[in-house]
């Protein structure tokens, strides 16, 4: 296995073999062994464009063998960031089949993640979209480039101008042998919502990823009749497969690739494709059950709505089949691993207030107290796992893996959940310090670690607050320093210059006398997200502070969420930027 990279122990991992749970799969093979099964059926549609399954497999072989003939070798990392297109999976596939580990990144990323993924994964490659939503990801991947010694090139879609810059069109050669992986190594590297101020990168293996999309795809019953609509970003694991992209290929369905989640884009082709399954964030439920009311697209053809990545309230769940026409499946699910979703026999009540069952037998699930003790179900505690699909380590991360995970390799996931007495999953909130906006994880760590790098700035505490249409929104406590308070659009443009992908700056910011603090010391973020939810006058811990300066008065053109702070700006409804593409 990849060093850096923590397997799982030999007697567990002969168990899954000898179950026939890891059976041996090789992604990089897939695509071929499809397309001897599935021969020239719709493997995949984008736009006006549709690829059967052997041209499928013909381009993965041309461009992993382009990919070995740019030098690629087995075991490089390769960062991935492209949007929703065919070129996504190919290369995918053609760096699985080479050997390569591709690092999933979010189109949505700036030279903050980049930079980080790139130091970590220690990346010789990277590729980009050329200009994608009118930034330009040439620029960064040079700039990465020249930053960044070990890497060493750049694959751009579209035209380029420089040197320096691989088209991606040229990565194309004639097939040639290559060595087959071995299943129990690393495939790819999916990126962890983050706990931490430096997001994580989680190794998914040839088997483990095989057997999740497998076991999803089966669980939906899936047949070549299917076609999934990836209306969320494709490198999103729910996308990718749960059972997603790789579960509807390796069933025989069609994937269409949607530009983006609209409503408006994603009607047009569950009417046009005729498609049978999607999944989608409760934020994007939202918008297409209010988008319902006026279209009259035809989505007749659409059984099941896959809802996950966030809470979903039982009042949305409720409008779905009645609103949409189709059955509601929950989907709890996590980068790291384990899936629990509800399935077509559960009862009304189980579908609407819980977010169904693991997807495995072999899926071990734990609800601990503080002391790590079992608690009974219906008690909330945190929820710990450990199973066939779910990581035993992230890559290059001892010391956070020695907090992340039990002696016995559960993984300590940050949720509080309780277990029905039928097994059934309800997700109650978290003990990780992570806001959920849409879909989108931010680590309150890493937003904070770059507030205090701005001037003005003397401490920062970044919470969620909750919110009607994205569920969660940033809320940034400040303290201030020398008696300047930078505003929240001066906070935001600052953040942006120094990289930070533009879903993770504040939604809002309030300067606040001091942050208050638990008795250990630490500061108390519970305090703070029920204060973020309410009117400032109710801050007692902040009355020094407004006593001593009186607030900043709030823009007259931008209502606020309470009068007595000194917020600057009101929230502009948008779909979440990873949502975006
Ligand atoms: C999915 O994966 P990630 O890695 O982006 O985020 C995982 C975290 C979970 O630990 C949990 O905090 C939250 O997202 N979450 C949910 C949820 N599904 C995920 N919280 C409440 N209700 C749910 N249904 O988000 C993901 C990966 C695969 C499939 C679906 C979602």
């Amino acid at each position: 296995m990849l060093e850096g990279c923590t397997p799982w122990p030999a007697e567990t991992a002969e168990r899954y073999r000898r179950e026939g749970l890891w059976n041996g799969t090789d992604l990089g093979a897939l695509p071929r062994l499809w397309a001897e099964r599935y021969g020239d059926a719709t493997a995949i549609v984008a736009g006006d464009r549709r690829i059967g399954y052997t041209e499928l497999a013909d381009r993965v072989d041309r461009t992993a063998a382009g990919f070995v003939r740019q030098g690629v070798e087995p075991g490089d990392r390769i960062v991935l960031q492209l949007p929703n297109v065919p070129e996504f999976v190919e290369v995918a596939f053609a760096l699985f089949r080479a050997g390569a580990k591709p690092v999933f990144s979010l189109t949505s990323h700036r030279s903050n993640e980049i930079r980080h993924l790139c130091e970590l994964s220690g990346a010789s490659g990277y590729v980009v979209p050329g200009v994608f939503r009118g930034f330009d990801h040439t620029a960064l991947a040079l700039e990465m480039a020249a930053e960044l010694p070990a890497l060493r090139r750049i694959y751009a879609q579209g035209e380029t101008t420089s040197p320096a810059v691989v088209p991606l069109e040229s990565v194309d050669a004639d097939p040639v042998e290559l060595p087959a992986n071995d299943p129990s190594d690393v495939a790819f590297f999916l990126l962890s919502g983050g706990t931490t101020a430096l997001p994580k990168l989680i190794p998914r293996t040839h088997d483990d990823y095989a057997y999740q999309t497998r076991t999803v795809a089966s669980l939906a019953g899936l047949t070549t009749e299917d076609v999934y609509l990836a209306a969320l970003p494709v490198e999103f694991n729910f996308t990718w497969g749960c059972p997603g992209v790789v579960g509807t290929l390796s069933a025989g369905g069609t994937v269409v690739l949607a530009p983006d989640p609209t409503a408006d884009d994603c009607f047009r082709l569950i009417e046009r494709e005729g498609v049978t399954l999607t999944s989608v964030v409760p934020t994007v439920a939202r918008l297409w059950l209010d988008e319902r009311e006026w279209s009259d697209a035809d989505l007749s053809s659409l059984k099941v709505l896959q809802i996950g990545g966030a809470r979903l309230e039982p009042e949305l769940a409720a409008r779905i089949t009645p609103e949409l026409g189709c059955r509601l499946q929950q989907v709890f699910g996590m980068a790291e691993g384990l899936l629990t979703m509800s399935r077509a026999d559960d009862d009304v009540d189980a579908v609407l207030h819980t977010q169904g069952r693991p997807v495995s037998p072999a899926d071990e699930v734990r609800i601990v107290d503080e002391r790590g003790a079992d608690v009974p179900a219906g008690v909330t505690g945190e929820l710990l796992t450990r199973g066939p699909y779910t990581l035993r380590g992230y890559y290059r991360a001892p010391e956070h893996n020695a907090r992340a995970f039990t002696e016995d390799g559960f993984y300590r996931t940050g949720d509080l959940a309780s277990l029905t007495p039928e097994g059934r999953l309800i997700v109650r909130g978290r003990l990780k310090d992570v806001v959920i906006r849409g879909g989108d994880k931010i680590a309150a760590g890493e937003v904070e670690a770059h507030l205090l790098t701005c001037p003005g700035i003397a401490a920062a505490a970044v919470v969620p607050v909750p919110d009607e249409f994205l569920g969660e929104r940033i809320y940034a406590f400040l303290v201030g320093r020398d008696g300047t308070r930078p505003t929240l659009a001066e906070l935001k443009a600052a953040l942006h210059a120094r990289g930070l992908a533009d879903y993770k700056l504040p939604d809002r910011a309030e300067f606040v006398a001091d942050l208050p603090l638990t008795p250990l010391g630490k500061i108390d973020k519970k305090v703070l997200a029920a204060a973020a939810a309410e009117p400032a006058v109710s801050r007692h811990w902040t009355l020094a502070a407004e006593a001593e300066a009186a607030p900043e008065p709030a823009s007259p053109a931008a209502p606020t969420l309470q009068e007595a702070a000194p917020v600057t700006t009101a929230p502009v409804p948008s779909l979440p930027s990873a949502q975006k593409g």
